[in-house]
C-alpha cells in the first residue's frame, strides 16, 4: 500500500526542509520561556529566597529529576519490549518483575521521597533556637490578612496586606482565622501552612535577603479568594524598626 505523499511527509518528516539550528532553537523558545517563567517570578517557588522555601524547592527538583530518570529508563525498556524480536528479547521471570518492579522499586522510590520530604518540613518548624526569633501574629478574615507586632518597640503594632520582616532572622508566623479556613503562603520564603478557626498555627521561615515578596492565600475561601493576596518586605533593622514605628498600634488579644 502506497501512503500518499503529504502524510508519510507530516509523520516521518521524509521530504520536511533541513532544520537550521536557528529555526531548531525559535521551536525550543516556549519551552525556554516557561521554563524561565517556573524558576523566577515573585511566586515562584523554585526561586527561594530563604532556607525554608529553599528546602521545599529541593523536594520539587528532586522529584522533577527522579522522575526524568524513571520515565526515561521506562521508555527504553518499553521501547526494547516493542522493537526486539521475541525470540531474542531477555528472559525475566513474572515473580522478579512483580516483586521487584511492584514493590521493591517503588517502595525504595517512596521511602527516599518520604525522607526527603521530611527533611524539608523539619525546616519549617518552630524548632528551639539560640537565635532571637521575631514574632509575628497574623489573623486572615474574609479577606484580609490582619499583622500585629507584638514585639515593635514602643509597643505592638499592626498592619494589613503587608508584611514586614527583618533580614536573616528567624521569623515565626503564629496563624490563626476568624472565619474560614485560609492558608498562608509566601512561596518564596516558606512552605504553606493552614489558618484554621480556633487554632494557632506556627511557621518559621526566613528572608535571606532585603526584597518584596508576594504571598496569597492558598485555600480557597469564598469570592474575594483571588484578591487575598499578602505583600512580604524583609528589610534590614534599622530599615524595620523605622517601618514599623509608622504603624498604628495594636490591641494583643492573643
Ligand atoms: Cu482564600
Amino acid at each position: 500500500m502506497t501512503i500518499p505523499t503529504t502524510i508519510r511527509n507530516r509523520v516521518l518528516g521524509a521530504a520536511a526542509p533541513a532544520t537550521s539550528p536557528r529555526r531548531a532553537l525559535a521551536a525550543l523558545s516556549p519551552v525556554a520561556a516557561m521554563a524561565a517563567g517556573c524558576t523566577s517570578g515573585p511566586m515562584s517557588a523554585l526561586d527561594p529566597a530563604g532556607p525554608a522555601a529553599a528546602a521545599v524547592a529541593d523536594v520539587w527538583w528532586a522529584m522533577f529529576w527522579g522522575s526524568a530518570v524513571i520515565l526515561l529508563a521506562v521508555t527504553a525498556l518499553a521501547l526494547y519490549a516493542a522493537c526486539r524480536r521475541p525470540e531474542a528479547r531477555m528472559k525475566v521471570s513474572p515473580r522478579l518483575l512483580v516483586i521487584g518492579g511492584g514493590i521493591v522499586f517503588p517502595g525504595t522510590v517512596l521511602v527516599a521521597l518520604l525522607g526527603y520530604g521530611l527533611h524539608a518540613g523539619h525546616a519549617q518548624l518552630p524548632l528551639p533556637t539560640t537565635e532571637p526569633v521575631f514574632r509575628v501574629d497574623v489573623t486572615a478574615n474574609r479577606w484580609t490578612w490582619d499583622i500585629v507586632y507584638r514585639d515593635a518597640e514602643g509597643g505592638p503594632v499592626r498592619s494589613e496586606n503587608l508584611l514586614y520582616l527583618p533580614v536573616d532572622r528567624p521569623v515565626d508566623v503564629y496563624l490563626t482565622t476568624t472565619d474560614v479556613i485560609h492558608a498562608f503562603w509566601v512561596p518564596r520564603l516558606a512552605g504553606k501552612i493552614d489558618a484554621i478557626p480556633g487554632i494557632t498555627n506556627v511557621l518559621r521561615l526566613r528572608a535571606s535577603r532585603p526584597g518584596t515578596f508576594r504571598g496569597q492565600c492558598a485555600e480557597f475561601c469564598g469570592w474575594g479568594h483571588p484578591d487575598m493576596v499578602l505583600l512580604v518586605e524583609a528589610h534590614e533593622a534599622a530599615d524595620l524598626m523605622q517601618r514599623l514605628a509608622a504603624l498604628p498600634p495594636a490591641e494583643v488579644r492573643r
